[in-house]
């Protein structure tokens, strides 16, 4: 699969990015049809990963389209890895379904075992419509992209292979040692035995027989081993140390940290000492090419968020591109990844609705599945800005929340609330996360410190347990290039003072873990539902192309004092 690592060296995988063959569905007739059989003669081409709309005549088209290329297969059996395809779709092999998937961010992959050698055709109907069970629902914030937006993969597996191998640790008190296991998903492309080796940097820590039958999945849990000197991964000295878990003819590498997050009373501990979140919501959107955001531009903001002081990432609203993550694991800054379960949308009634609820399930089972071993999750997101005081969201708060505890690792568990008075799930959470906007939509920003203070006597008064509080969203939207000798509404000068003013505010209170700024850059979002100017959610401290409004240097230069 893509990363910015190598997963493999025994395992042959081919890219199968590049040019696919095309078609838009209007009428939703391609499956009558046959497309699945072979896509008509007249079918142009497009790049995969992109997005519909960076073929400018397909910009706002919702609906079904068709993608088709050729694959040779060698006899045997291959995973095909796809890195996110938006929202539904489902692929076939040489017209055979092999199988569907739901969720626009998430990765998700296909076992095809015993092909024939030779050419095969692969076929990929993506549709991006919204409907009654969907995730987001049609009314969000963001633009309504589709295509398969990351990259697409296919490796040859042979004999005993190796699907997962999650590290599970716990340190000791000082820190200085850990007690590791490993969890590993195998399965029998060919019937056989073997040893599985386990390495870490380049000491074996499990070396044991194992054997599957063809075509067998098993999960493997090795013994407990203690590894000594741990160094630790911090903020700014992300120390990584280099996994291997190999077969005989198979293998896979990952990259993992040692460290520690706890929320103890008001504070959040990161390897034991306090850590105070100075965080930014970022969008993984370009304005021309959409969620297939371009690999290198990640790097780019990594290096602009780091100059503004800032030590935390909310991934907001959905699992980033894997890449994305192993910068993040090599950068030294923290993430908190979460699902698109992205409020306004959604009545207590949709949250009840099975169909949802298992979608919602599934996208966190496969955000843990593939993002385990990632130092710099430090915070797994279930839902943002639902309508919390429902019975229906608090059944679903109840069971992310305890699968998250349980297979989530070292990880605090939260959502982000814009109702806390109102909000019965609070229970259910390691951070109390508030999204305000009390200097925008309210246009009283001296009512944010009322309002911080309400929350606390609320908490208080629910009996709830001391916990670090986070402001998880606030800020004020501003045009770029819109700057003067006032602090007008809508200009960069009162966008800056307000990221100043709530900053500050929030980062000297004692009951507060930290912030995180409503957002990063411009992105798009759609007229249709939130008629924003320009099309844009204009909050973003740069623009949309990365361009810095006034609150750069405001931002930076606060986060720096703190
Ligand atoms: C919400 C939401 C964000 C964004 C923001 C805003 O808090 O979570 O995605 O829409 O409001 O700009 O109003």
């Amino acid at each position: 699969m893509k990363r910015f690592i190598t997963e493999h060296n025994k395992r042959r995988s081919v890219s199968l990015d590049g040019l696919w063959r095309f078609l838009t569905d209007k009428e939703d007739q391609g499956v009558a049809l046959g497309y699945q059989n072979g896509l008509p003669a007249e079918t142009t081409s497009t790049y995969v990963p992109s997005v519909f709309a960076s073929t400018p005549t397909l910009l706002g088209y919702e609906g079904v389209c068709w993608y088709e290329r050729s694959v040779y297969i060698e006899k045997g059996s291959v995973r095909l890895h796809f890195g996110a395809v938006m929202t539904d779709c489902t692929v076939y092999l040489d017209g055979e379904e092999i199988g569907k998937h739901y969720g626009g961010f998430c990765e998700f992959e296909f076992l095809l075992e015993n092909k024939v050698a030779g050419d095969h055709r692969l076929t990929v109907r993506v549709d991006n419509r919204f409907d009654a069970h969907s995730i987001p629902q049609e009314v969000v914030d963001w633009y309504h992209h589709g295509g398969i937006t990351r990259s697409v993969t296919l490796e040859y597996l042979s004999g005993v292979s190796i699907l997962k191998n999650h590290m599970h640790y716990t340190l000791s008190e000082d820190l200085s040692t850990a007690e590791v296991s490993f969890e590993v998903e195998i399965f029998g492309a060919d019937a056989g035995e073997s040893t599985l080796r386990i390495t870490l940097e380049n000491e074996v820590l499990c070396s044991m027989p194992v054997s599957v039958c063809a075509g067998e999945h098993k999960t493997v849990v090795t013994d407990t081993v203690k590894v000594e000197n741990i160094r630790l991964w911090d903020i700014g000295a992300p120390e990584l140390y280099a996994l291997k878990a190999e077969t005989e003819t198979d293998d896979l590498f990952d990259r993992v940290g040692f460290r520690k997050i706890e929320a103890k009373g008001y504070k959040i501990l990161l390897n034991g000492k306090p850590f105070m979140i100075k965080g930014v919501n970022r969008h993984e959107e370009h304005p021309d090419l959409g969620f297939a955001f371009p690999e290198a531009m990640m790097g780019r903001d990594i290096e602009i968020i780091k100059d503004m002081g800032i030590n935390s990432i909310r991934g907001s609203h959905y699992p980033n591109a894997r890449p994305f993550l192993d910068l993040l694991d090599e950068s030294g800054l923290t993430f908190w990844s979460e699902i698109p379960f992205w409020g306004i949308g959604f009545s207590a009634e949709t949250v009840a609705d099975p169909i949802v609820v298992a979608r919602g399930e599934e996208m966190m089972r496969d955000m843990v599945h593939y993002y385990y071993n990632h130092p710099s999750i430090l915070i797994f997101g279930m839902h943002n800005e639902m309508p919390v005081s429902a019975e229906s969201t608090l059944d679903l708060t109840k069971k992310l929340y305890a699968f998250l505890k349980e297979k989530g690792g070292n990880r605090l568990v939260t959502y982000a609330t814009c109702y806390p008075l109102e909000d019965i799930c609070l229970a259910y959470t390691d951070l109390y996360c508030i999204n305000d906007y009390h200097g925008w939509y309210r246009y009283d920003l001296p009512g944010t410190a009322d309002y911080v203070k309400e929350l606390h006597a609320h908490i208080e008064a629910q009996g709830l347990p001391a916990r670090p509080m986070i402001m998880s969203e606030f800020g004020a939207a501003a045009i770029y290039g819109k700057r003067d000798f006032d602090t007008e509404i809508w200009s960069e000068n009162y966008q800056a003072e307000l990221l100043d003013y709530c900053i500050r505010l929030f980062l000297t209170d004692e009951k507060f873990g930290g912030c995180y700024i409503w957002h990063f850059a411009d992105a798009r979002t759609s007229f249709k539902n939130l008629n924003r100017a320009r099309g844009y959610n204009n909050k973003g401290i740069l623009n949309e192309y990365r361009k810095p409004k006034q609150a750069y240097d405001a931002v930076k230069k606060v986060y720096h004092e703190f």
